[in-house]
């Protein structure tokens, strides 16, 4: 069988809901719909269930048209290790340079070993001698090498969602380098940005694994966005917003409420317009979606109390009796509802501390008017920024220089807004979900696979 058409195995760390096979909406799931239309797939991992006795190793299995899902369950004791612990209290603040919100335990690490053996055992069995496997993501580091152990052969490929962080960072996380050599066993390394791949390739080299990491930025499906966006905008929640703003410029933000997207310094650089630049004073309303994630991890928690005061102090100090300056949710709002809201917005505000690519940023060109688009104001450390050369750069840790952005945001010309949104709109075009995961399964599908 000739590999372009060999079965394609994806495994992440989350499947899609059964609910969500249908329409593959969201996250990953988008990104990955070109590749897998009309190709034989198997998407492997875990079900969201963490109440088994033990993680088990048979997988339960479902067919959606030319798709298979198999997943597991966690026991709750992994989840806590795995999931809650070693994944997103260990290396998801390493990977975005926060060592200070990290907790290492060996416990943790243990189990997050013990459930890549896990996955591997249920996978392994599932394996076709000349299957593609796409693993994703810093849950499944040592996936690649467990599979290996068991006798796979296949073309073995990962893929980094999240920054890499300097070598002398990474190298803070107790037993870093067995990670590091683990990942030896795949044969292609992708990340989102060449400064990333540069950090791998020099963590990597520090401890004699061979191999290089490659460059594969993601994107989103910016027609299907953009005429998402269209529609929105005549729908019924698009049209009550309009209605409150009473005519004033809308700010949006959108992100998962983590503290990675900066929010606290975004709603800082928000008060700190509106003190320095009063001319926006009841002119502007700044909406700030951001449903809460990972609510069960006390730096979660303690961000989101943070963000409450916040949020209060900065109305509490600058709304009117009839203007409500910030207006912030945390309720999780509908896809197409935010492309519509998207599309409404004088201004997208993407201020991440740092992020792998970040593709609310692409989703607020996307989804502009080109007659008469808004302003992206997007921070210098999301992976976004090495490609949107018209977007207003920021450090996000300054929020005068936030302020200082927006109020240009607020004020450019029209000529100026449509030059910026085209060469946006260039680079949103020029790395787009089918670009990023054709080329990906490209490199890896040349790749020689290895014998066993
Ligand atoms: P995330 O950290 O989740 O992803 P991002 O890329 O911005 O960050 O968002 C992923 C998707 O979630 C987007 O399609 C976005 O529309 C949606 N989303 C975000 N906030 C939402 C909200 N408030 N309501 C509804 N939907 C919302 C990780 C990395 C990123 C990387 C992606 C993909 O952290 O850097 O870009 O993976 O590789």
């Amino acid at each position: 069988m000739s590999r372009l058409m060999s079965r394609l195995v994806i495994v992440s760390n989350r499947v899609p809901a059964p609910r969500e096979r249908t329409q593959l909406a969201g996250g990953l799931a988008v990104a990955l719909r070109d590749a897998i239309i009309g190709r034989e797939t198997l998407w492997f991992g875990w079900s969201g269930n963490a109440a088994a006795t033990a993680t088990s190793t048979t997988p339960t299995i479902a067919a959606t048209g030319k798709v298979t899902y198999a997943t597991i369950d966690l026991s709750a004791a992994d989840y806590r290790g795995f999931y809650r612990g070693f994944s997103n209290t260990m290396l998801w603040p390493l990977l975005h340079s926060r060592m200070g919100l990290a907790e290492f335990r060996r416990e943790d690490l243990a189990a997050y070993r013990r459930v890549n053996d896990s996955f591997a055992e249920a996978l392994a069995p599932l394996l076709r001698p000349d299957d593609t496997v796409w693993v994703h993501d810093y849950h499944l580091f040592p996936l690649g090498a467990a599979l290996r152990r068991l006798g796979a052969a296949n073309r073995l490929g990962f893929f980094l969602h999240v920054p890499f962080p300097p070598p002398a960072i990474f190298a803070s996380l107790p037993q870093a380098d067995g990670l590091l050599r683990d990942l030896g066993a795949y044969d292609v390394l992708g990340l989102q940005t060449a400064e990333d791949a540069g950090f791998l390739n020099q963590a990597l080299a520090a401890v004699g694994v061979p191999g290089e990491a490659r460059v594969f930025p993601i994107g989103i499906d910016p027609g299907a966005f953009a005429a998402a966006a269209r529609r929105a905008e005549a729908g019924p929640e698009a049209k009550r917003l309009t209605s409150s703003l009473s005519g004033r410029a809308l700010i949006l933000g959108v992100d998962r409420l983590d503290y990675s997207k900066g929010l606290p310094q975004r709603f800082i650089g928000f008060a700190q317009l509106l003190k320095r630049f009063p001319e926006h004073r009841g002119r502007v309303t700044m909406l700030q979606i951001a449903p809460v994630s990972r609510g069960d991890i006390d730096q979660y928690k303690s961000l989101r109390k943070e963000l409450d005061e916040l949020a209060g102090h900065v109305n509490a100090e600058h709304a009117e009796f009839d203007w409500v300056a910030l207006r912030y949710l945390t309720r999780a709002t509908a896809r197409n509802t935010l492309a519509g809201f998207h599309r409404l917005a004088r201004v997208g505000l993407v201020t991440p501390l740092r992020d792998g690519m970040n593709l609310v940023a692409k989703e607020y060109v996307a989804a502009q008017n080109p007659e008469d688009p808004g302003a992206l104001v997007l921070s210098c450390f999301a992976g976004a920024a090495q490609e949107m050369d018209g977007a207003i750069l920021v450090n996000p840790y300054d929020p005068d220089e936030t302020a200082e952005a927006l109020h240009l945001a607020l004020s450019l010309p029209l000529e100026e807004r449509r030059d910026r949104w085209r060469r946006m709109w260039q680079a949103v075009e020029r790395n787009t979900a089918r670009s990023w995961a054709r080329g990906f399964l490209a490199e890896l599908e040349g790749a020689e696979a290895r014998a066993a």
